[in-house]
């Protein structure tokens, strides 16, 4: 037998370990051992019972993703879910009461396999999902036949479509868990599948039956689910296929609601929405190892922070630390700034509580961790110090200068920097190891990207405690090289070079946001740069000429400038590329900006023309692709995932696309080359190849072999 499933028998009960660390996923021998095992344990006649448990922290996590890559074609997971869906139908018909015990999490086909056990209990703590959507796919092993069978239609409705695991209370209430056990699980465990053995007649989980009124209930949740996920889920389609699964089970009879599931599985497996989705899942875990920083860096404990800074980011930064459970300090150059930074922050926890996300309590306990000053006392204390101060280089260099005489050799230095030298600010501190940046996205509290910023001296140890901080605040860390505006801000110029040009050449501000809003961005980039402040860009302008550099090669739109001149600096003086009614966030689009794009076009003798939303996403999406091919080349990222995961998490790109790069991937890397060369030919030489890409065109290679 195979040591995937270890096999013994303890007190009467054949106990089925599952080893197959670190998450015990499926792949196709870790299902046949479990099916052997079960086999084992019905031919046992010391065994009245069996019970299915996880080695390690989990039960099972679900089926192992890195499968699918290997399922090429539609008939591959066809065949794949049938032999599936066969192998549970075996274990549901054992003789003998098979009860699965779940501690850490059962997930996807973790929880799939516990369904067709005959009965399940977990660890006080445990979770149970179906998160499959959240890779593009459906669950393929029965779980949208079985699930709606034990809780009804409606929550399983809900855990399928949004893929979020519930907690084994709840679990235990709505009828998907039989029985909760405190203290050891195994012992528990055991002790149910014995009485069961005894008690009561072994149930299969797929003859159960729901009831004409429960059906209708179902089939009723199952148009309302359908109308709210065209609001939230639009241009998916995994959510809808798992809705049209669990419909039909509840119209059909459990075989026929079965198959249904494996074409739907089947035809989601093959999308590029599921592709992108699998992509983004590793990326996301690939992005914490570094090539030169080993697992057994040593990692500083950061139980002290303090922040510089309560504005806008400083404030969101401070919320960060406070909600990891990190005292923080939050300094302010005076009383009046810091008590506005202080009403923003209890502002934004107030917003949270009325959304019942935290009670009175857990946000007075929160807000306590945040200690104003207006002094660097207790700077000497803290592990970690964020400057968050205004975006100038002298500002901050001063900044840095006093930060490395008030604080402990060994604390680290980060800077919010968003474009400027890291390198700077280190010369600065005097303590170059111990300084780096540490460049969050607004709103800080909310955004889950952190790009950790290298700078030349920057210790291993710094980055590798940045890493695990990043982690610990709730945040994907994603190290980055120190060129102006790192990965996220450098190719955001390119991005933002073309939504200008765009809009001198034919096209309006709503059709541009819109255009990219369709394709599945939160916000276009004229609406952002609302919310993030015309007056900001204009500012990192001043300094790049000051230095004789733009951001950016290519023609300068002027009207950003004007704009900035005008004090339209956005959503906070109520007007910036739109309008704004007085306490409002509507965006009303404003005339005078298409005069001013038909003014700039004239001076550069452009003639203005109609232009189709496929040509905004086209230009966009190449400008990004070519300058993240460059930034890739010059190492300023270490992979073309930590690029996607960036602009995933850093600004909201459409997940289902896989991020920037691997949406050019999907393209084709030589159809994204045509097009900057097409583009070169009629825009001009700005437009120019990436030498990697011209390289991977070439050799017929793609950015992640
Ligand atoms: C499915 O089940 C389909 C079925 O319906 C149909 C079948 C026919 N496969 O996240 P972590 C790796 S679809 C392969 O850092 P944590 C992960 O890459 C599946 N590998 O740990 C990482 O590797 P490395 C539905 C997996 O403690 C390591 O394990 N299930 C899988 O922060 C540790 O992972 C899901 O979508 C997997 N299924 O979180 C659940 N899972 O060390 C996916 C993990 O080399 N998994 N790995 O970087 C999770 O959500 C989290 O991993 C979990 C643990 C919450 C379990």
């Amino acid at each position: 037998m195979s040591n995937l499933v270890r096999y013994d028998v303890q007190n009467g009960v054949a106990v089925l370990t599952i080893d197959n660390p670190p998450v015990n996923a499926l792949s196709p021998e870790v299902w046949e051992a479990i099916e052997a095992a079960v086999a084992r344990g019905v031919a046992d006649p010391s065994a009245v019972a069996m019970v299915l448990i996880g080695a390690g922290s989990t039960f099972i996590a679900g089926a192992d993703i890195k499968i699918f890559d290997v399922l090429k074609t539609r008939e591959d997971s066809l065949a794949r879910s049938a032999t599936i869906h066969a192998l549970l139908k075996r274990l549901e018909d054992a003789t003998k009461p098979l009860v699965a015990a779940i501690h850490g999490n059962a997930l996807g086909g973790g929880l799939e396999i516990a369904l067709a056990c005959h009965f399940r209990v977990a660890a006080t703590d445990a979770r149970v999902g179906q998160p499959e959507v959240l890779l593009g796919i459906i669950p393929g092993a029965g779980g949208t036949q079985r699930l709606p069978r034990l809780c009804g239609a409606q929550m399983a409705l809900q855990m399928c479509t949004d893929g979020k695991p519930v907690p084994a209370p709840r679990a235990l209430a709505a009828g998907i868990i039989d029985d909760l056990v405190e203290g050891d699980l195994l012992t528990g465990a055991i002790a149910f599948a014995t009485a069961k053995a005894r008690a009561v007649k072994i149930r299969k989980t797929r003859e159960i039956t729901l009831g004409i009124e429960r059906v209708r209930a179902g089939l009723e949740a199952c148009e309302a689910a359908r109308a709210a996920l065209a609001k939230t889920a639009r241009g998916l389609g995994a959510p809808f296929a798992a809705v049209s699964a669990i419909e039909a089970g509840l119209q059909r009879t459990f075989d026929a609601g079965s198959l249904r599931e494996r074409e739907l599985f089947a035809a989601c497996v093959v999308s590029t929405e599921s592709k992108a989705l699998r992509h983004l899942f590793f990326a996301e875990r690939e992005v914490a190892k570094v090539p030169d920083i080993p697992k057994d860096t040593p990692v500083g404990e950061i139980k002290r922070a303090a922040v510089v800074g309560a504005g806008t980011m400083g404030g969101g930064i401070a919320m960060a630390y406070a909600n990891a459970g990190i005292p923080v300090l939050l300094k302010e150059v005076d009383d009046a700034a810091l008590q506005r930074g202080l009403a923003t922050i209890r502002k934004n926890y107030d917003v949270t509580m009325s959304k019942g996300k935290m009670t009175a309590e857990q946000v007075e306990k929160t807000m306590a961790l945040i200690t104003p000053t207006t002094s660097y006392d207790g700077f000497d204390q803290v592990d970690i110090v964020t400057e968050a101060v205004f975006e100038n280089m002298e500002l901050k260099k001063a900044t840095f200068a006093q930060l490395g005489k008030v604080t402990r050799p060994n604390c680290i230095l980060a800077s919010n920097s968003s474009t400027l030298d890291i390198d700077q600010f280190a010369g600065a501190s005097g303590r170059p190891s111990q300084v780096l940046g540490h460049h969050y996205f607004s709103p800080a509290n909310v955004m889950k990207l952190l790009e950790i910023v290298r700078g030349r001296d920057t210790s291993r140890e710094v980055i590798a405690t940045s890493l695990k901080l990043a982690k610990r605040l709730g945040k994907v860390g994603v190290v980055v090289g120190n060129c102006f505006g790192f990965v996220a801000n450098r190719m955001l110029a390119y991005y933002m070079r073309e939504a200008y040009l765009l809009l001198e050449e034919g096209a309006s501000v709503p059709q541009i946001d819109r255009a990219l809003t369709e394709f599945g961005l939160p916000v276009g980039p004229f609406g952002m740069q609302d919310i993030a402040g015309i007056d900001v860009g204009a500012r990192i302008r001043q300094y790049l000429t000051s230095i004789g550099k733009t951001r950016a090669e290519g023609p300068q739109s002027a009207i950003p400038d004007r704009l900035y001149a005008m004090g339209r600096y956005g959503q906070k003086t109520g007007a910036g590329w739109y309008k704004y009614e007085p306490g409002s966030r509507t965006r009303i689009s404003d005339p005078l900006i298409d005069q001013m794009a038909e003014e700039e076009a004239a001076k550069r003798g452009l003639e203005r023309r109609p232009i189709a939303d496929e040509e905004i996403i086209a230009r966009i999406t190449t400008a990004l692709a070519n300058e993240g091919a460059r930034v890739l080349e010059d190492g300023y990222a270490t992979r073309a995932g930590d690029i996607d995961i960036i602009y995933c998490h850093g600004f909201g790109f459409p997940r289902a696309s896989g991020g920037p790069m691997f949406y050019a991937e999907t393209m084709g890397l030589a159809t994204v080359l045509a097009r900057v060369k097409e583009y070169r030919g009629r825009f001009g030489d700005y437009w120019e190849p990436a030498p990697l890409l011209e390289k991977l065109v070439a050799e017929g290679r793609g950015l992640y072999s």
